[in-house]
């Protein structure tokens, strides 16, 4: 980032970690007892094996050397960053965790930064990414049918109840966002976590808004009230150009309005719930398609399709794979072309397939 950041951190709140720190200024300092601390450092930390490679640098396991608190440090090289022209949307989205604090959200602790590289001090998932969890799974059920085995419920993906449960957990975040006015908008499976208890956790809010529309137009399109929230998303040409690049891989998420270069809110997020559901319960996207021209087309005009649909009249091997009525029915719920029609979100909660299979909900899952 071109300038000093004044503020460089967020109170590190709910640990040891975050309590030494965060008792404002005059509170001790571990190394440089002279100077009230603002800042942290690299020093700070003990850095252990890499977890994971992103976009724009690699992700490790560290440890707070202090409080011996664990937390998973996101490493962003600066270079990168102003090339693709995005160092405001990594201000956004230290900007927006700092509203968000819901055990389904990922928290960004805060961050600090050298010559070369910014560094993210984030919540460790020691689950890892779901996207692992859901290659394990197909690859799993791929060698089960060869091996001739019968395979439990739902079709190549993680079967009905952890699906169920993901899916229920992602609407808990989705809708504390909404609530505090953030919209997502890069919810796809590289960037859920999983959090050692199982709990869903949304990371990566790199892409998302602050959309300052009305807070209980719920999805609505096309009223002066979401002008504001529109514009701005429309307005930083820089944004969406790198954007556009940087998305080129998860266009299977895309929304038929983002697609279309329409105006978009919160129905953004409410359709790539419906799209991660599908992809939790088949192992694939469903509007997959060779091209990216073929996958717009297939978003544009909802070309949805059950796999065990089609296979109805075979009954032989896939018969006993099939994914549920009611799955099926929320899905198409949340696939609708206007983002309007989409079931909201305290209704998917309500739904029968999630509160069929969301443990979270009966008990399991709690803190
Ligand atoms: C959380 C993340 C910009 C913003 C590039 C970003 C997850 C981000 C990191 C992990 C915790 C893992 C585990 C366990 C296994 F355009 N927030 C992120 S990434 N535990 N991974 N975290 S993996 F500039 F805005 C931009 C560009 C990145 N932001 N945020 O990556």
């Amino acid at each position: 980032m071109q300038q000093q950041p004044r503020r460089q951190q967020q109170p590190l709140s709910p640990s040891s970690l975050l309590l030494r720190r965060g008792g404002g200024p005059g509170s001790s300092f571990p190394s440089s007892s002279s100077s009230p601390p603002t800042t942290w450092a690299l020093a700070d930390f003990d850095v252990g094996r890499p977890l994971g490679k992103g976009k724009f640098g690699s992700v490790y396991l560290a440890r707070e050397r202090q409080s011996g608190y664990v937390v998973a440090l996101k490493v962003l090289f600066k270079g990168q960053l102003r090339s693709a022209k995005v160092e405001h949307q990594l201000r956004r989205e230290v900007e927006i965790q700092s509203h968000l604090r819901h055990r389904n959200v990922l928290r960004l602790f805060g961050y600090f930064h050298d010559a070369e590289r910014v560094y993210l001090i984030l919540e460790y998932a020691a689950g890892g990414e779901l996207y692992r969890e859901l290659q394990r799974r197909v690859a799993q059920r791929q060698q089960q049918q060869a091996s001739g085995g019968a395979s439990g419920a739902g079709g190549g993906g993680l079967g009905e109840a952890r699906a169920g449960s993901c899916v229920g957990q992602l609407a808990e975040a989705l809708r504390h966002c909404h609530s505090k006015h953030v919209i997502h908008r890069d919810i796809k499976p590289e960037n859920l976590l999983v959090g050692r208890d199982g709990a869903l956790k949304i990371a990566d809010f790199g892409w998302s808004v602050h959309s300052r529309a009305g807070a209980d137009d719920a999805a609505g399109g096309g009223d002066a009230s979401d002008g504001d929230a529109s514009a701005s998303l429309h307005s930083t040409s820089s944004a969406s150009s790198s954007r556009r690049k940087t998305l080129c891989g998860t266009l299977d998420y895309l929304p038929p309005e983002m697609v279309a270069g329409e105006a978009h809110d919160r129905g953004v997020d409410v359709w790539s719930l419906g799209v991660l559901a599908f992809e939790l319960l088949y192992g694939a996207p469903p509007f997959e398609a060779q091209g990216h021209s073929e996958t717009y087309r297939r978003i544009l005009k909802v070309d949805l399709r059950f796999p065990d649909d089609e296979l109805d009249a075979s009954s032989s091997s896939s018969g006993s794979n099939k994914v549920s009525a009611e799955a099926k029915d929320l899905i198409r719920r949340l696939l609708a072309r206007d983002p309007a029609a989409r079931l909201p979100l305290e209704s998917v909660l309500r739904h029968p397939w999630i509160l069929r299979n969301d443990s979270s909900r009966n008990g399991q899952q709690r803190r």
